[in-house]
C-alpha cells in the first residue's frame, strides 16, 4: 500500500478527509444495530432451567435486529406470531416435529407483524457441554411497532421487543441488557434449585410417604413483558423404596411444563398414556407394575392451562399418576422429555 502521509500535509486533501470521516460518523448513527439476547438457561447439571427470553424486554430502532442465543440442552423455539394468530401446538402429529408457523422461517427474517417468523427447535447437542458453539437465530425489525415473542414448546415463556422510529432515542444500551439477562438468569437459575425444598406433595409433618414430586416449577412475571419459568427438570426423591403390594403416587408440581413417568422402552410418542394405564376416578391415572419388564408410559402430565376471559374454560389437568408395584425389584424409569437433562428415578421395591 502507497503511504499516505505525504497527501495529508497537502490542504486539499486534508480537507477531503475530514468530509469523508464526517460522513462515516453520520453514516454510524442511521446504521443498522445487531442488538444480542439469550433464549434459556441452565444449570451444569441440566437440573435447574430458566425459561425465559433473557432479557425479555428489549427498545431497538426500526431496521436493527436481534440476535437470540440458545445456550441450554432443553429445546426452545423464538416465535413472532402475527398479533391474534392461533398458537400453533409445539409438535403435530409425529411427536418433536414442530408445527412452527406453520413451516419454519430461515435464520434473519424480517417481522412487522404481518407475516409469523419462527425459529425451529434450537438446543445444544446431547454431548456438547461448551456453550461456544450454541445455535442462534436472527429476526430483523424494519418497521416501528411493539411485538410480542414466544417460545412454541413453553407456554410461559414470551417478551416483548419495542421497534421505534430513528428519531426516537433508545432507553438502554447492550451492555444493560447483557447484565439484566446475568441477573435474572441467576435469579430464575436459584430459584429452580431452591424449589427442590419445596418437596414433595404428601411429604407434611415428616412422615415418609410413598410420594415423588415429577417436576417442580414457578412462572415469575416480569413487568411489562410476559413471563418467564424456574423449572426444576428433576423427580424430587429421585429414589424411593416401598414394599411389595405399595403404591406410589407421582405428582407434577409445575404450573407450566409437560412430564411423564416412563418405565421401559421409551416410545416414540411419549404424550399419550400406554394401553396398560387406566384412569382414576379422582382425574388421576394408574397401572400396575409386576415385572421390571414392563413397559408403562403415564402420558403428559400437565397442568390446567390458565384461563382467560371469553374463551371456554380450559379442560382439566392431569398431574398424578399411580402405581402399584406386585412384586420386589429396581425399577428406573425416565420422564420422556427430560431424560437427556437427567430426569430419571429409581424405585425399589422390597
Ligand atoms: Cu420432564
Amino acid at each position: 500500500m502507497k503511504h499516505a502521509s505525504r497527501d495529508i500535509l497537502n490542504p486539499l486533501a486534508f480537507s477531503g478527509l475530514f468530509a469523508v470521516l464526517l460522513a462515516g460518523a453520520a453514516a454510524t448513527t442511521v446504521q443498522a444495530k445487531e442488538w444480542h439476547a439469550t433464549a434459556g438457561a441452565e444449570s451444569s447439571n441440566r437440573g435447574s432451567q430458566a425459561l425465559a427470553f433473557l432479557p425479555n424486554e428489549l427498545w431497538v430502532h426500526a431496521g436493527d435486529s436481534i440476535r437470540w442465543t440458545f445456550p441450554t440442552h432443553e429445546r426452545h423455539t423464538l416465535t413472532f406470531l402475527k398479533p391474534g394468530q392461533i398458537r400453533p401446538p409445539g409438535f403435530g402429529p409425529i411427536f418433536d416435529v414442530p408445527v412452527g408457523c406453520p413451516g419454519i422461517t430461515p435464520d434473519g427474517s424480517s417481522f412487522d407483524g404481518s407475516t409469523c417468523v419462527t425459529s425451529g427447535i434450537l438446543r445444544l447437542g446431547d454431548n456438547t457441554k461448551s456453550t461456544e458453539n450454541a445455535p442462534a437465530y436472527s429476526v430483523s425489525f424494519p418497521a416501528a411497532g411493539n411485538f410480542k415473542f414466544v417460545d412454541l414448546l413453553h407456554a410461559d415463556m414470551s417478551g416483548v421487543v419495542h421497534v421505534l422510529n430513528l428519531s426516537e432515542t433508545l432507553p438502554h444500551d447492550q451492555d444493560f441488557y447483557d447484565r439484566q439477562a446475568q441477573g435474572e438468569q441467576a435469579l430464575l437459575l436459584a430459584d429452580a434449585s431452591r424449589l427442590q425444598g419445596r418437596g414433595t406433595p404428601g411429604d407434611n409433618g415428616g412422615t415418609q410417604s410413598n410420594d415423588v414430586a415429577v417436576g417442580i416449577g414457578e412462572v415469575v412475571t416480569t413487568t411489562g413483558a410476559g413471563l418467564q419459568t424456574a423449572s426444576l427438570m428433576r423427580f424430587v426423591r429421585g429414589t424411593i423404596v416401598v414394599q411389595v403390594g405399595d403404591t406410589v403416587e407421582w405428582t407434577s408440581l409445575d404450573p407450566s411444563i409437560n412430564h411423564t413417568v416412563t418405565f421401559g422402552t421409551e416410545p416414540v410418542d411419549p404424550r399419550p398414556p400406554s394401553a396398560n394405564v387406566q384412569p382414576t376416578s379422582d382425574g388421576a391415572r394408574q397401572a400396575v407394575i409386576g415385572s421390571s419388564a414392563d413397559n408403562v408410559n403415564s402420558g403428559f402430565l400437565s397442568p390446567a392451562p390458565q384461563d382467560r376471559a371469553n374463551l371456554a374454560q380450559s379442560p382439566l389437568g392431569v398431574t398424578r399418576f399411580r402405581v402399584t408395584f406386585t412384586s420386589p425389584g429396581t425399577f428406573d424409569y425416565i420422564c420422556a422429555i427430560h431424560d437427556d437433562l437427567g430426569m430419571h428415578g429409581t424405585v425399589i421395591v422390597h
